[in-house]
């Protein structure tokens, strides 16, 4: 790697850590525009994780013997990188999921259950993934509290006009939103969310899934409650994850998954609950993939998050002008200086699932759907988008790549 934090990331170079470039698809290069749906990996997380498996395999928090603590060991340390990653004031709030998904579903489930009452409100956007979604619209539905959606405008952008409303409709128990969507790129205004919400005495929960791989985030300055991450999306393995909370909220609630390891002592009649983090990491931790997610954030800093974030914005507004040449088409979302690395667009008459078939013929990999999104996608009046999305090994001739393949299509589809 030869980028040092705080200089202009060189993504061509960069290309080189990752192993899954050396190839082509269909005898093309292979751009790679699918990265929100999850990143490829470096060769050094890689390495980190079979380095782990060969060297110190064992059980964590288990044995007694030395390959057991020398896993133990690089699990927490591990826990330990995610909580300065996130500028977290403790590893006991650091707890390893699987996904963002289970992040979402572990608040839902431990918080949003027992804490729900008959015609409290829970906010959510129509901007947000079924994953900060469902779970409210379920936990919500269960205790009898109302689901209010924050609109978006004619930009792809929350509309806010509306808090006050929904402030006098009754008690706001939660506000979820997501700090970038994973479908129109947005950068949600989630400072002012966080203040709306503690001043209804609500918890705020941060869907950081598409906003952790590409921006530098602190907890503590965003004001959040609890914070879900995905390490799949931000360069490291599929399987491990991050529920960020704060220890104050944790500690009051009740586990999500019961089982061994999150106890502190079972009795035929009684059990009870270990410290945290263990109380909500009940079973087998995720320990390699743990081990890998540390690697990932060690290489994203190497890098430095800025280098990322700015290289991301150059990509977006390169991606919005190249893309406005090709006729028929629409582009969602906001300008490139208030979204991340994300371009949902249609071509007029064409499927998106065509697009994105005729566009694999060359070499262009990019997600065709709705996203995880259907009440945006209702929002937008379309059963689908087309999705372009970039990470910071992503270079402007892969965007170069995908724009001849739309003429391609539409030659295919005249
Ligand atoms: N979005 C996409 O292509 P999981 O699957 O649990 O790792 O992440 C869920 C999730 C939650 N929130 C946001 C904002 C997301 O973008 C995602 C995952 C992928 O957009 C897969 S659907």
């Amino acid at each position: 790697m030869a980028v040092t934090a705080g200089t202009k990331l060189d993504a061509r170079t960069l290309r080189a850590d990752f192993p899954i470039f050396e190839q082509q698809v269909h005898g093309k290069p292979l751009a790679f525009l699918d990265s929100a749906a999850s990143s490829q990996k470096p060769r050094q997380m890689l390495d980190a994780m079979d380095h782990f498996y060969e060297t110190s395999y064992a059980n964590v928090h288990r044995g007694v013997y030395e390959l057991a603590e020398r896993a133990t060991e690089a699990l927490e340390h591990a826990r330990e990188r995610m909580r300065a990653f996130l500028n977290a004031p403790s590893t006991r709030e650091v707890i390893f999921v699987r996904n963002a998904t289970e992040a979402i579903n572990l608040v839902a489930y431990a918080w949003g259950l027992w804490n729900l009452e008959a015609g409290d409100i829970v906010v959510v956007t129509e901007l947000e993934h079924h994953s900060n979604f469902v779970p409210w619209q379920f936990v919500a539905g269960k205790r009898g509290a109302e689901l209010r959606m924050l609109p978006l405008d004619d930009h792809g952008e929350l509309d806010l006009s509306g808090l006050d409303a929904i402030a006098r409709e009754g008690n706001v128990k939660i506000v979820a939103t997501n700090l970038v969507s994973n479908s129109l790129g947005t950068i949600n205004p989630v400072d002012r969310l966080v203040a709306w919400a503690h001043e209804q005495g609500a918890i705020f929960v941060c869907d950081a899934a598409q906003a952790a791989p590409h921006m530098k985030l602190d907890v503590q300055a965003l004001g959040v409650d609890f914070l879900a991450v995905s390490g799949h999306k931000m360069c490291g393995p599929s399987g491990a994850g991050v529920l960020w909370g704060r220890a104050e909220i944790l500690q009051k609630m009740e586990p999500f998954l019961t089982g061994g390891h999150m106890i502190s002592s079972v009795h035929v009649d009684k059990t009870t609950w270990g410290e945290l983090p263990h109380k909500f990491e009940a079973g087998t931790a995720p320990m390699a993939e743990a081990v890998g997610l540390g690697a990932a954030i060690d290489y994203l800093e190497a890098i430095g998050l800025d280098a990322i974030e700015a290289h991301e914005h150059e990509l977006a507004a390169y991606a919005l002008g190249r893309l406005a040449e090709v006729p028929g088409i629409t582009l969602y979302g906001p300008p490139a200086e208030r979204r991340a690395g994300i371009v949902s667009f249609n071509l007029e008459g064409i499927h998106p699932h065509d697009v994105a078939q005729i566009l694999d013929l060359q070499g262009v990999a990019i997600r065709a759907g709705h996203h995880c999104c259907q009440p945006l996608m209702h929002k937008l009046g379309v059963a689908a988008t087309n999705r372009a999305s970039f990470y910071l090994y992503t270079i402007p001739e892969e965007i170069d790549q995908l724009v001849e393949g739309l003429h391609a299509v539409r030659k295919v589809f005249a």
